[in-house]
């Protein structure tokens, strides 16, 4: 492809972001805007970002000596993907990654956060590295730097070279625990002169439940509970093992920390019982993750519902495990449970949601804004964090481009200024919220679901990839510019 093919492609681009208001002076209240409500603002310094990662949006699968990883295997696989696509090609991110940079310029956005590809850095996932791999990061981490975007890297965003699934069955074994903190080592020796913030893993969670029990993500795996655990603590080790590594190998000051999913547990109605018991029942329900990373141990729930399938550790993995960090990334979309204080054993009762609970353009999406407020609130009054991002939140809609050309995603911006009118709430009472990175900036492949569910700010034809911004990439900008929920 030409360069000046990606210069047309670009220009496109920009006569798609004119149309929405994106690449015009934005208006002046004086000229019909809403005044700025004072009241609304996020604290001096927030930084606001866009979020993304390798798989989903790079493509270039074969390109500069990258090895296979289990996505490839497992999008390649009949039946598993809805609409039978891969991210073969994907947003073809590696070549037009200059041109996406600009996107998130004239969003205004100050930061960045992008994963990178393991099998890129380590084709067999461990061993030699291929240097040609981490030079696409050099690039990107340039460009991002030049056009005045602070890059946010996250180490692992699923796509676990296949080799280590081959070798050892991937996150089943501690084996690729202690790899994954040499590849961490070496990111860190080699981008953390530009990079000052590293999420090691992104939804430990996710990657564990969707992947290894219920078989929907890659490895397309459903091991039984005793299995699942040890995985589940083989990954949490991965984390710790990585925070070490990064701190030994990184620029001093290099700031690490996770990118979790955290279950959100939100008190049905405001009192003081049930917001008490919405804090145990984050406690508990994050057994596995979030809360031996703090802790250092597994909780007396945690342990006695796992019973005689227990995952085997020792005393020190849970050292490694709750290795200081310096900031939780936090990825929050939905409300996952309504808590009410109970006279029971566990000091809570989940609340079960009616048939009728709102969604948006996916059944798992349940619109519930306040976990934006209480998600981090909970996180800083548990376990005393001082600094917490929100890694990624955003929504899929059945975006339709109009007869004018635009897309006028409503229901994204309806639900985006909840959800941040929600953050807002948490940052002016002083819960220690200091950038939002919205997933996503591009239409990307979206797992298992395929091409079929987008969450950009600009759409992308996957066709031509050309990329336009919807109506909630001018709503996104005004955000930022305003530094207010507008
Ligand atoms: C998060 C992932 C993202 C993104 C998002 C949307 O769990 O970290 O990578 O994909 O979910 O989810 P989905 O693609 O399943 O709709």
């Amino acid at each position: 492809m030409s360069s000046d093919g990606i210069s047309r492609r670009h220009f496109a681009t920009l006569a798609g972001a004119a149309a929405l208001g994106l690449s015009a002076a934005p208006a002046h209240p004086a000229d019909g805007g809403t005044r700025e409500n004072a009241s609304a603002s996020f604290p001096a310094g927030f930084r606001w970002g866009t979020a993304t990662s390798a798989y989903q949006i790079e493509g270039a699968v074969n390109e500069d000596g990258r090895g296979p990883a289990i996505w490839d295997r497992f999008a390649h696989t009949p039946g598993t993907i809805i609409d039978h696509s891969n991210a073969d090609v994907a947003c073809d991110h590696y070549r037009l990654y200059r041109d996406d940079v600009q996107l998130m310029k004239a969003l205004g956005s100050m930061a960045y956060r992008f994963s990178i590809a393991w099998p890129r850095v380590f084709p067999d996932g461990s061993g030699t590295p291929n240097p040609n791999g981490l030079g696409f990061y050099d690039r990107l981490i340039d460009e991002l730097l030049a056009n005045g975007i602070e890059p946010f890297a996250t180490l692992y965003h699923w796509d676990l070279p296949q080799t280590l699934q081959d070798r050892f069955g991937g996150w089943m074994s501690r084996d690729t625990a202690k790899v994954f903190a040499d590849y961490a080592a070496y990111v860190a020796e080699r981008l953390s002169d530009r990079v000052s913030h590293i999420f090691t893993i992104n939804e430990c969670s996710r990657l564990v439940h969707l992947g290894h029990g219920l078989g929907i993500d890659a490895p397309g795996l459903k091991l039984p509970q005793a299995e699942l655990n040890q995985v589940r603590h083989n990954v949490a080790l991965g984390h710790g093992l990585a925070v070490q590594a990064i701190r030994a190998r990184g620029r001093p000051g290099t700031k690490v920390g996770p990118a979790e999913n955290l279950v959100v547990c939100i008190p049905a109605i405001d009192t003081p019982a049930n917001v008490r018991a919405a804090e145990i029942a984050t406690r508990e329900l994050n057994g596995g993750y979030l809360t031996v990373m703090f802790e250092g141990r597994y909780t007396d729930g945690f342990l006695a519902e796992a019973g005689k399938d227990a995952p085997k550790y020792t005393a020190e993995d849970l050292r490694i495990i709750s290795s200081p960090i310096d900031f939780l990334g936090l990825n929050i979309y939905k409300p996952d449970h309504y808590v009410m204080a109970a006279d029971n054993e566990r000091g809570f009762a989940l609340a079960p949601f009616p048939a009728s609970f709102p969604h948006m353009d996916a059944d798992w999406l349940r619109v519930g804004p306040e976990a934006m407020y209480w998600a981090p609130r909970h996180a800083a009054k548990l376990w005393g964090v001082q600094s917490i991002y929100v890694t990624e939140n955003g929504t899929s809609s059945a975006d339709e481009v109009a007869a004018d050309g635009n897309v006028y995603d409503l229901d994204r911006v309806m639900y985006l200024r909840n959800y941040l009118q929600q953050l807002q709430r948490a940052t002016s009472q002083g819960v220690p919220v200091a950038g939002y990175f919205l997933w996503s900036l591009i239409d990307n492949f979206e797992w298992a679901d395929g091409y079929e569910k987008r969450f950009g700010l600009y759409r992308v034809d996957f066709k031509t990839q050309r990329r336009t911004p919807k109506l909630s990439a001018s709503f996104y900008r005004e955000v930022i510019k305003q530094n207010a929920v507008v």
